[in-house]
């Protein structure tokens, strides 16, 4: 297995895709899948790899381990993408015939959820596994491992791999499917173009994206503009609960079950929730804090700065990047908070302190 490259600035690009370039080159049948709960950058990514490999003549499926959250539903391709369910022979069958598994925007195999052991038992019989991903600490589990935090989404890893592609291949690759799926991958993981690591670099990128003909407005739209009277209703509920800790450095939200089952609404809905809180701008760290049906509670973290909230969210088993982070802590909602709470608070002392 290959080591996996963390944090690389500015990496020799080209050589960092040899690995990746070759077991493509190899494959047949290919699978490409992200992580439980997909979102923008993840399915985006798979959109661009299916377009592209596509046109290099693989044959391509994406199979992911849950539903497509709606406002997605539009991207290219993703009609056709199949749900993993673990008792379909059909599902199965796909995933167990491809020569390659392709992971974007997870470094945890785990987070395929029944997809996992199916692929670690083909790799042992020499299914190849590539992850390309661009979150903190990976496993060590794929065959070739392109794990870059410099970048602001696994959409602009895509982009610099299928830009190594076009060189290898001596083509164009990027057309306007290929686009819609990066643009939306670096659109959604950036915040709309507004968080940290949205460099001079990603807008080069973008501008390159938007010459394929692709409409920024219109992608927007589909994603963003879809607030249901449901969901508006949630909202209110949500921003009525918010409470204002530490001379306001503090917000949390709690969402309880009655609330999404009175508003009808889903966990995907909750989204974006946490922006209202980051939206104050004395919050060092937000909190969204969601009662599950299993008694457990999801929670959702942004910070400000140097405070690293995914050292909480790893404490919980969870993870993400130093800013925006999240876990499924086990306890119910009212402890969680109150575990929560002490464990910001705390974080929150000891950058003040220092
Ligand atoms: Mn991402």
């Amino acid at each position: 297995m290959s080591n996996p490259l963390v944090g690389v600035k500015n990496p020799a690009l080209t050589s960092v895709w040899i690995p990746v370039l070759e077991l493509i080159e190899n494959a047949t049948r290919i699978v490409l899948s992200t992580h439980e709960n997909s979102d923008g950058d993840g399915l985006g990514s798979e959109v661009a790899m299916c377009s592209v490999l596509r046109q290099l003549g693989k044959d391509v499926c994406i199979i992911n381990p849950t539903n497509i959250p709606k406002n997605y539903q539009f991207l290219p391709y993703l009609s056709d993408a199949l749900i993993f369910q673990e008792d379909s022979a059909e599902h199965r069958k796909f995933l167990e015939q491809a020569d390659l598994f392709m992971l974007l925007d997870t470094n945890h195999i785990g987070r395929t959820r029944a997809m996992k052991p199916i692929v670690l038992e083909r790799q042992k019989h020499g299914q190849k596994v590539i992850c390309i991903d661009h979150h903190l600490h990976p496993e060590d589990f794929a065959d070739a491992m392109v794990c870059l935090s410099y970048a602001c989404a696994t959409g602009e890893l895509a982009y610099e791999l299928i830009k190594a592609m076009e060189e290898r291949y001596g083509k164009t690759l990027i057309d306007k499917n290929a686009a819609i799926g990066l643009y939306t991958a670096i659109m959604t993981d950036t915040a709309s173009f507004k968080l940290p690591k949205t460099t001079a670099h990603v807008h080069r990128i973008v501008a390159e994206l938007l010459e394929t003909g692709i409409s920024p407005m219109e992608i927007y739209e589909k994603i963003y503009n879809t607030l249901s009277e449901n969901v508006l209703k949630l909202i209110s509920y949500g921003v009525g609960s918010v409470k204002l800790l530490e001379q306001n450095m503090l917000a949390y939200m709690p969402i309880t079950q009655s609330m999404l089952s009175e508003t009808k609404t889903a966990l995907s809905d909750t989204e974006r929730l946490l922006d209202y809180m980051v939206g104050i701008p004395t919050t060092r760290i937000s909190l969204l804090l969601i009662e599950l049906p299993d008694g457990r509670t999801k929670v959702s973290m942004r910070s400000r700065g140097d405070l690293a909230v995914n050292e909480i969210a790893m404490q919980y088993g969870g993870g993400g990047h130093k800013n925006a982070a999240g876990c499924t802590v086990p306890l119910p909602l009212p402890q969680a908070i109150e575990k929560l709470i002490t464990d910001t608070t705390n974080l929150l002392q000891n950058i003040h302190n220092n």
